[in-house]
């Protein structure tokens, strides 16, 4: 496809699937007793099994010829060089130079930016130890030991995920909360348990003008100076933004502000200093062997050759299900506690990037785009929606995510753990046929007309797809891997759908929109033109809330 016309390598990709489509997975695994060892690929202590999924040689040959002929490793060399490939925002995408521990600069502009992200990267360095170790202190000379983020989307989900899954690592005395939603009741519950001499609130916002996060943090301003009085601000107060001139509007000493810049998305930024709070919690040298594990994760997918390259292979299969197999969603599902919020980041990370529908040449597309993500933290979701993922009518592809060792290894929790995730992964691919459920019911003693009634019911179809991603342990170096893996399989996906992934007008879209609402609810305007639901509504809540 692309423009109007579909390319070669995607009509090639045309008939591979004609041939293909109806093939089952159990029986590649029976003509091949290596496919498992065949379709694995390992990096660090991360074991990476693509075998379950509705591939052979053959269709990963079509896919990686497409891979070529969209030019996904030119593509992977311009973003790692600082070419401006956001290019309706036209901005370089440089997330990996967070990350980047070498001597090599890298330039915007004519400008190496690897000083400026090392200057901001001591500076969150030297302000967390002195937080945890209690040498920057509230304004009555407390240890700050409450510690607020107040920001929401790609200000929020990445640090609030990254601390969650670093829970193990978390000094003692520290506790950290999140305040996003513009609901009132996520400040209040916050603020509720804390006390303003011992609590520290970071002010996340690239832009700083988000609605949400600007009014949560006025609120907060407000019951610590009522508290403590106006001079207690700069000792309870930081901002993380771009935009120093609306941090010093908003009343916060540009003195307690870490920068970053344009060149790096909301949902990409969990490596600068929106990544505060995770330094915080864990520890300096815990963040930065976060930086360290999506390093590698970086190194390997610019220079590892497309056939043995973890993300590309991972996005080439979305794009073989998404655009060949019309199977526009999938679900993650980590087999660990702590990874509980991976979907909701990823939720964001995937279809904020690649939710689009116009072409880098200002076109439509004429094929489909990004997949919807869903999911949620195993063996929990067993208990929900895999019913559908085993039985219903639409097919889910599913990474598994599981670390081999628990950081609490308690009893057999673990092994029984991993033998769910590794029990699921074969059931999906395997299903059973009714003459198995047959038999399985005969081996129960059921009678003949019970089996012949139950038999249906109890088969599956299997040939359902899955990637198991296996860590020896969630450590802050896994976790960096992990979610640079993502982001590179969510960029090269971009890549072949020829679509920027590093916008989002769509986002900005409900920004400007609820402004214009804003004065009819709280009753400064009035009559302004909209559709009659939605003046309708805007009428009834203003009743109700008389
Ligand atoms: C992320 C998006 C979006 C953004 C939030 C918060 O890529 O741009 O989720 O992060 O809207 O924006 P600010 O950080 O500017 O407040």
């Amino acid at each position: 496809m692309f423009g109007r016309k579909k390319s070669k390598a995607w009509r090639n990709l045309e008939c591979v699937y004609r041939r293909f489509r109806d093939t089952q997975m159990r029986d590649l695994f029976v003509a091949d007793n290596m496919r498992g060892e065949k379709y694995s690929l390992h990096l660090d202590n991360m074991m990476v099994d693509y075998s379950k999924n509705r591939i052979d040689d053959n269709v990963m040959q079509a896919l990686f010829g497409l891979a070529r002929e969209r030019g996904v490793e030119e593509k992977i060399k311009a973003m790692f060089s600082g070419e401006k490939i956001n290019q309706t925002e036209n901005r370089a995408v440089l997330h990996i130079a967070l990350r980047h521990s070498g001597q090599m600069p890298i330039y915007v502009d004519g400008r190496d930016v690897m000083p400026q992200i090392h200057n901001v990267l001591d500076k969150m360095r030297d302000f967390s130890e002195a937080v945890r170790l209690g040498t920057f202190t509230g304004y009555t000379g407390k240890k700050l030991t409450n510690i607020v983020n107040i920001g929401i989307g790609g200000s929020d989900l990445g640090p609030f995920m990254a601390v969650e899954a670093l829970k193990p690592y978390w000094a003692r005395d520290i506790k950290c909360y999140f305040i996003s939603n513009i609901d009132g009741t996520a400040c209040a519950e916050v603020l509720n348990k804390l006390d303003p001499e011992t609590t520290l609130f970071i002010v996340a916002s690239k832009t700083f003008t988000t609605i949400e996060t600007l009014t949560n943090a006025k609120t907060c301003r407000r019951w610590l100076v009522d508290a403590l009085g106006e001079h207690a601000v700069s000792k309870h107060f930081v901002a993380l933004s771009t935009n120093k001139a609306e941090v010093e509007k908003f009343g916060i000493n540009p003195d307690n502000m870490f920068e970053f810049w344009d060149f790096v998305g909301g949902r990409y930024s969990m490596w600068s200093a929106i990544g505060l709070i995770i330094a915080i919690a864990v520890g300096y040298k815990n963040f930065a062997k976060m930086l360290e594990g999506a390093e590698a994760m970086d190194k390997h997918f610019a220079t590892t050759d497309l056939e043995h390259n973890i993300p590309v292979i991972l996005a080439l299969i979305g794009i073989w299900y998404n655009n060949f197999y019309g199977i526009h969603r999938y679900a993650v599902i980590p087999y660990d506690q702590y990874l509980q919020y991976l979907p909701s980041y990823l939720q964001q990370l995937d279809m904020e990037s690649n939710g689009k529908s116009v072409t880098l040449d200002n076109k439509l597309v004429n094929y489909a785009t990004g997949p919807v993500l869903f999911g949620g933290a195993g063996t929990n979701v067993q208990h929900s929606f895999f019913q559908l993922l085993h039985q219903g009518t639409e097919i889910v592809p599913v990474d598994f995510i599981v670390p081999a060792i628990s950081h609490n290894e308690i009893g057999n929790h673990q092994p029984i753990l991993l033998s769910n995730i590794l029990a699921q992964g074969e059931a999906l691919m395997h299903g059973k046929t009714e003459e198995e459920a047959a038999l399985e019911l005969e081996k129960a003693g059921k009678s003949k007309a019970e089996i012949a009634r139950l038999k249906k019911y109890k088969s599956f179809s299997g040939n359902r797809p899955s990637n198991i991603i296996v860590f020896k342990k969630i450590d802050p170096y896994a976790l960096g891997m992990l979610v640079a893996m993502y982001e590179h399989k969510v960029f090269t996906q971009g890549i072949i759908w020829n679509i920027n992934s590093f916008d989002q007008f769509g986002v900005e879209l409900g920004k400007q929109m609820a402004l214009n609402i804003l004065p009819e609810i709280e009753g400064t305007a009035f009559g302004v033109e909209h559709d009659s639901s939605t003046s309708g509504l805007i009428n009834y809540i203003k009743k109700l809330r008389k």
